[in-house]
């Protein structure tokens, strides 16, 4: 790199803090620029490691993540600008950090309210080891078409609008970030544009001066006229008017202090930056001015003259021969984000997912439209959030009560059933509890728990139809289909299930019609006639009280009926309501330290 030079079409940096917007920004600038490699070597993110995905032009790359400062600089021995976003309380030492490593060579800071006693450290440490420090306080810098920090001069548009993704002849040195953006725009109108840009703070210690940076453009061939863009407060400008006195200076450096307006006011004015504050004449605006002037710099009258002495000075070089009008370049285009492109309605996107249930975008989530406040505010149940997530409406009090009933009804029936076997099986294998819950709800199905849609299903079509429970059962049998919701393994006509007894009493009381639980029973009273294990069971009572409450709600049509059976709603009831005995009973082994199961030998029959 050449003397004087901070950046290259090959410069990478070390990004501190994953800030998604910033580093876009840089890959979309390096894009524009055609820049081969990613300016971004790797971010670091205290604490994370891996992979953080990110747009390089309309490719998608993984930049790595280091989760300290010394394992990003061994991993990306050639990237020597660390990009500091760390906040202000921990932007100094992560400065400094970085300062002490061998392979960094430049270090931005763009945290406000850095102390200014850390500051000076760093400033200490950085010119002793001949290492530059932007900032802080700063937005940053650019060198046009190679390289830039973070957010300098914001959007792709207006990168392109003051044609910085290409070299031009123009130095530019400022306090302000803000007015730097205005800055590349004047220059980019008057000239053939910025070779480098660089703003160097408003804190009253700036990390490098805006001298520091003038002699470096001094020695850069490529740039033939300086720009400075200084404010009031403070002596920064001073070192300049010496370096210019000293003729250390042979390139034209137009200038501007702005602030000239503090006169106006009464009494002192601190500007926005912390050092933009006049104490007396020497760091008032015009008080500046008049000494750069005086040594030699290109000062205009008032701010509004800066653009037209810029121009004068930049024809000036080109007539004579020392600057050669560039040919201009059409940037590659940078692909718009489909997020910003849907929000400014540019483009349609279609959507992966379609919900019509919950919603959780606004300021609280919402349960089929009714607010979690409502929810909470009405006194509802799990009944009613049932009601809502699944049959998408607020059902009737009777009805949520009778859900709430299956559920507690159905919570468990004791460890020696299938699902509570397997949950216990599972949990004394050590495994954790979704494990263990999930590896007894997989016994749910057609014999165990599962039957209530078919039940539902089968009583309804043959209710609907008006088969005698005779026809019914003993149609059934004809197809070899056992009744489900019909038949337990230890109930029997003369010891009933209390569930399906409790279940129905509720119902006789609330419901307005039980016409199909009257149907279920009477297949009850057959299938008894049969075997004394064909009782109605648990399943069956809830099919075919479940068939009731839809039609009986007057809260469903019956396309809605029709879909809720053949979709099958109500094996959701058994599952949910077990999975409050099943996670009891993984709870219940742990609790008991239980060793691994093993069933014993004399329980199995071992035949050829
Ligand atoms: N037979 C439940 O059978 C069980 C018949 C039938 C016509 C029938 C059986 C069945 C339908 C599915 C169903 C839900 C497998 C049950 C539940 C939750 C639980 C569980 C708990 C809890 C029981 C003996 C004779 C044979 C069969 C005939 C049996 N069922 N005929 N329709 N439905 N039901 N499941 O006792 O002539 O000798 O060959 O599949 O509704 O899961 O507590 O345990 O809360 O956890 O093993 O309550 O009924 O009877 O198979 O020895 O059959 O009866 O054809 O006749 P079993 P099997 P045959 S509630």
């Amino acid at each position: 790199m050449a003397t004087g030079q901070l950046f290259s079409r090959t410069t990478q940096a070390l990004f501190y803090n994953y800030k998604q917007l910033p580093i876009q920004r840089m890959l979309d600038f390096d894009f524009l620029c055609g820049r081969e490699t990613p300016s971004v070597a790797c971010i670091i993110n205290p604490g994370a490691e891996g992979f953080q995905k990110l747009f390089f032009g309309q490719e998608e790359i993984a930049i790595p993540v280091h989760s300290t400062i010394e394992a990003a600089c061994t991993a990306h021995p050639t990237a020597d600008v660390f990009i500091n976003f760390a906040s202000f309380r921990s932007a100094a030492a992560s400065s400094m950090a970085a300062l002490k490593q061998p392979t960094i060579r430049v270090v931005a800071i763009i945290a406000e309210g850095v102390p200014m006693s850390d500051t000076k450290q760093l400033i200490a440490y950085a010119r002793s080891n001949k290492k530059v420090v932007i900032g802080p306080a700063t937005v940053g810098g650019i060198q046009a078409g190679a390289f830039k920090i973070g957010d300098t001069a914001g959007t792709i548009d207006n990168i392109v609008q003051c044609k910085l993704y290409r070299p031009g002849s123009v130095g530019f040195v400022s306090k302000s970030g803000g007015m730097s953006n205005e800055m590349y725009n004047t220059i980019a109108r008057v000239t053939d544009g910025i070779y480098e840009g660089i703003a160097i703070g408003g804190d009253v210690f700036p990390g490098s001066t805006l001298s520091d940076h003038i002699l470096r453009f001094n020695n850069i061939p490529q740039v033939k006229m300086m720009v400075v863009l200084g404010e009031l407060g403070g002596r920064d400008e001073y070192s300049l008017v010496e370096a210019l006195k000293q003729g250390k200076v042979n390139k034209p450096v137009v200038a501007w202090v702005c602030g000239t307006c503090a006169r106006l006011f009464k009494s002192e004015v601190q500007f926005g930056h912390a050092g933009a504050k006049s104490g007396g004449e020497m760091e008032s605006a015009q008080g500046k001015n008049q000494a750069l002037r005086d040594a030699g710099a290109i000062v205009p009258t008032s701010y509004e003259a800066f653009e037209a002495v810029i121009k004068e000075t930049f024809d000036k070089l080109v007539e004579q021969g020392k600057i050669t009008p560039l040919k201009e370049v059409m940037p590659p285009q940078i692909p718009e984000d489909l997020n910003s492109a849907i929000k400014s309605r540019k483009v349609r996107a279609p959507t992966h997912i379609i919900s019509t249930i919950s919603d959780d975008r606004g300021e609280e989530p919402c349960y089929a439209g009714v607010p979690m406040s409502s929810i909470v505010e009405r006194g509802y149940g799990v009944g009613d959030v049932i009601s809502l997530l699944w049959f998408k409406r607020s059902l009737p009090r009777y009805c949520t009560h009778f859900i709430e009933i299956c559920i507690m009804l159905c919570a468990d029936h004791g460890p020696c059933v299938s699902g509570a076997h397997n949950t216990i099986v599972t949990a004394r294998a050590g495994k954790d509890l979704v494990s263990s819950l999930v590896s007894g709800l997989l016994t749910i199905g057609p014999r165990f728990g599962g039957a209530i849609d078919d039940a539902a299903r089968y009583f309804k079509d043959a209710y609907d139809r008006g088969l005698t429970p005779y026809e019914f059962v003993e149609g059934m049998k004809k197809k070899g289909i056992r009744v489900p919701g019909i038949g337990h393994r230890i109930k029997r006509g003369d010891n009933r299930d209390k569930r399906v007894e409790l279940l129905q009493r509720f119902a006789r009381t609330h419901f307005p019609s039980v016409k199909y639980m009257e149907y279920a029973i009477q297949v009850e009273t057959y299938t008894l006639s049969k075997a004394n294990n064909l009782v109605l069971n648990v399943d069956g009572a809830i099919g075919s009280l479940f068939l009731d409450l839809l039609a009986g709600s007057g809260m469903f049509s019956k396309q809605e009926i029709d879909e809720i059976v053949e979709i099958g709603y109500l094996n959701g009831l058994f599952v949910l309501a077990r999975s409050i005995g099943l996670i009891g009973h993984t709870f219940d082994q742990k609790r008991l330290k239980q060793p691994l199961y093993r069933h014993p030998w004399e329980d199995v029959l071992y035949t050829k």
